[in-house]
């Protein structure tokens, strides 16, 4: 097997070539071979050395695939000495993406010059590890403390001009990467430019305070996650010790990650988030169809959102309302929201006007004769659905999408309202839709393949992460919803108050509390979906008794101002409504429920036990592909810890058979029409596997 790095001279440069698709991380055997080729450098008739990347980028980390394996020699940490103590000058030439080890790999090297449109970043934080190969000695001896501290921390990379005026990068060239690099080396050299080691320069002197200030903001905006704490760790270090001693104790902080199981967490999504994208049986080279304008039907709270995300990425919008009035109010609400990123910097004025200039508002249907992809985002009403499907059957063209964000209806039985079943599909996005990273694909039994394919490339056009899923009531998100916001209902009503459960879950991970998630997306959407159901399927009066009150009485959650707490109209601060744990009460009572105080921990379990049961159910059933899939719904639709991997990965990591025995004491304690354990998990218990290993 030939190495992934080559090594030749050229016009008296060493040109070590690394060339490991897709992205160059640092495998095993691309250190050695780079290893080898640093120290042929030494003693060969080089005048000095490049290091440069062939393909889409120069290194973009080390090979998170080898991550849980013994590491081999050459360890990451010693090949960087190597490269940095070399008795030639060894300049780096990067383009793409140069990340984590990558960038360490860069800092090594004692002169950085990149093409312009690089990002450089250490994104480790993000893989709940700390760049381990002294990225956190190294880059605050060259761009200072607090820069070292805000890069590393938020893991987002940066523009490598930013770069530059940082003092991390020394030249941006605008094209012929390698021919730019050999040429600058040759002006150094010509210059006698210093062997430049970032080991050796001195670290910028900084309040000691400034460590703990990070310390209690990182507490806050990263809550519960422990390598945060541990890359202020590595920079008190460098800024407090000799360069040595820093890296020894980044080491020990980095093992500390390694053996850390948010880092493991982590490192599932990293991969599942990928593995999403991929859909079992369909070739990769299946057709796309060309989407250029898209149709969005119904301007509420997500079809606004959703042209928005459309607009965003360059497409043309039609956007369709029942009215005039409407129609203004849809737009409003856009405008307001593009005013919004502007004040917030996330978006320029120029930039904002040309997204809104892509969204055209209509009345009439025609406006979607043209389109190649429609999306129906009108209220949750199964037959006013299949009446707007029946009609842009009609008028919409041949080849053109027709999808719906419905959360809950039959996408089968809305395909069945038009004579091209093959072209309908679920597009269900998430609220707010233009902030909001999940989309669930829904695939109808007659989804033709290249409307799949087409739904999940659009996807990643338009910045979203994308999952499969089969027709079922819910889908994989809601349909799991369901359990979960049960026990929220039952803790309640059984003694807990809507502080207590939602601080159980807020200080568990979960981005928001479920019973302020209930506020939030509006009492009144699960109560509508409840009247549509017949009576004997509205299930245990334990779930809703409490809501049916509250939304009879206009509490409506937030959108009312007041639902299970009350919201400050001006900034939408919460605050607790006594008379709420009075309905509580009063409902106990009437049922005939004795209240007692309710563990945290008994809490969380309910709640998450709840989720992974009935995703093993959805897993048995081929709703959704693979674990990973649920792991992603969960963790970027529903304010799941990413650090705690999911729904599936976090059962796994517990272990099945503390999962199953828990169920079954749920069982006993609350019913199986509540709580059966899923075939499926009873299964992989009894077999001993894990359900990663199930799915393989
Ligand atoms: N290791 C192994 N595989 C990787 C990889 C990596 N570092 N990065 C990407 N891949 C694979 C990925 O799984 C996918 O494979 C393909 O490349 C394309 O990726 C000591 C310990 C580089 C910005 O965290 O952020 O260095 O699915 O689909 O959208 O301090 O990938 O095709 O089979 O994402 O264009 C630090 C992680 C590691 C960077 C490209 N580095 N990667 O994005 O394509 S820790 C990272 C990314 C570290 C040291 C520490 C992105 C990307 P497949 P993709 P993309
Ligand atoms: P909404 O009530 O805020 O908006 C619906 C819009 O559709 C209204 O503006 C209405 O004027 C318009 N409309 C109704 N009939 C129409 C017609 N015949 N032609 C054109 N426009 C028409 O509802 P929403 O919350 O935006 O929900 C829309 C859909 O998205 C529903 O199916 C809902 O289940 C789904 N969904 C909602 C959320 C959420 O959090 N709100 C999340 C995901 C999916």
């Amino acid at each position: 097997m030939s190495s992934p790095v080559s090594y030749e001279i050229v016009d008296g440069i060493g040109v070590i070539k690394i060339d490991s698709p897709p992205v160059n991380a640092l495998s095993h055997a691309v250190r050695q071979g780079m290893y080898d080729a640093i120290r042929a450098a030494q003693s060969d008739d080089s005048d000095a050395v490049v290091i440069h990347c062939e393909g889409r980028t120069f290194i973009a980390g080390a090979d998170i695939n080898e991550f849980g394996q013994p590491m081999k020699e050459p360890f990451l940490p010693d090949l960087l000495d190597e490269i940095e103590a070399s008795g030639k000058l060894v300049v780096a030439s990067l383009h793409g993406t140069v990340l984590g080890g990558g960038l360490e790999t860069a800092l090594a090297c004692h002169y950085r010059l990149a093409l312009a449109g690089t990002k450089v970043g250490l994104p480790e934080v993000k893989l709940g590890l700390l760049p381990g190969a002294s990225g956190t000695q190294r880059t605050p001896r060259l761009a200072g403390v607090t820069v070292a501290l805000d890069l590393i921390l938020s893991g987002t990379p940066i523009a490598v001009e930013r770069a530059a005026e940082l003092g991390l990068i020394d030249e941006i060239v605008a094209d012929d990467l390698l021919g730019e690099t050999l040429t600058y080396a040759r002006e150094l050299l010509a210059d006698k430019a210093p062997l430049r080691r970032a080991s050796e320069l001195d670290v910028d002197a900084v309040a000691p305070e400034v460590f703990d200030e990070y310390r209690s903001t990182v507490a806050k905006r990263a809550r519960g996650q422990s390598a945060p704490q541990r890359i202020i760790d590595c920079l008190e270090a460098a800024a407090t010790l000799p360069y040595a001693d820093g890296v020894a104790r980044e080491r020990e902080l980095f093992m500390e990650c390694m053996q850390d199981p948010q880092s493991t967490a982590l490192q599932h999504m990293f991969f599942a988030e990928r593995k999403a994208a991929k859909i079992t049986g369909l070739a990769k080279d299946t057709a796309r169809r060309d989407i250029k304008k898209v149709g969005i039907i119904g301007g509420g709270t997500m079809g606004g959102g959703i042209a928005m995300s459309f607009a965003n990425a360059g497409f043309s919008v039609a956007l369709v309302e029942i009215n005039d009035e409407a129609l203004a109010k849809s737009l409003a609400i856009i405008d307001k929201n593009y005013a919004g990123s502007v004040k917030r910097g996330k978006l320029g004025e120029a930039a904002a006007a040309q997204c809104r200039g892509l969204i055209e508002g209509a009345t009439d249907y025609a406006a979607l004769a043209d389109a190649d992809l429609v999306i129906e985002a009108v209220f949750e009403d199964p037959k006013l659905k299949k009446e707007i499907f029946a009609k842009l059957d009609k008028i919409c063209k041949d080849g053109a999408i027709l999808a719906t964000n419905t959360s809950y209806q039959d996408v089968n039985e809305i395909a069945a309202a038009t004579s091209r079943p093959e072209d309908v599909i679920g597009t269900h996005f998430f609220s707010p839709a233009h902030i909001m990273k999940l989309l669930e694909v829904v695939r109808g039994d007659k989804t033709a393949d290249d409307v799949l394919a087409t739904c999940m490339s659009i996807a990643k056009q338009i910045r979203k992460v994308a999952v499969v899923s089969g027709v079922c009531y819910g889908f994989i998100g809601n349909r799991m919803l369901q359990g979960y916001m049960r026990e929220a209902q039952f803790c309640l009503i059984e003694g807990g108050t809507p502080e207590s459960i939602d601080a159980a879950m807020y200080d568990w991970g979960m981005a928001m509390g479920p019973v302020s998630v209930a506020d939030l997306a509006g009492l009144d959407v699960s109560y509508k979906a409840r009247q549509a159901l017949a009576k004997e399927e509205w299930g245990d009066p334990k779930s809703y008794r409490v809501v049916d009150a509250l939304v009879e009485m206009g509490r409506l959650g937030q959108k009312s101002g007041a639902g299970f707490y009350n919201y400050d109209p001006a900034t939408r601060a919460r605050s607790s409504e006594p008379k709420v744990l009075e309905i509580v009460e009063r409902e106990a009572k009437e049922l005939g429920i004795e209240r007692q105080a309710i563990a945290a921990d008994e809490i969380i379990d309910r709640h998450i036990y709840a989720l992974a049961n009935e995703g093993l159910r959805i897993l048995e059933e081929g709703i959704a592909q693979r674990p990973g899939d649920i792991d992603v719904v969960y963790v970027y639709g529903y304010g799941f810890p990413a650090w705690r991997g999911g729904p599936m990965h976090y059962a796994d990591a517990i272990g099945l058979d503390t999962v199953l025995t828990r169920i079954n004491e749920f069982r006993e304690r609350f019913g199986a029409e509540n709580w059966t354990p899923a075939p499926l998990l009873e299964k992989l218990v009894k077999e001993k596997r894990t359900i990663a290993e199930w799915a393989g």
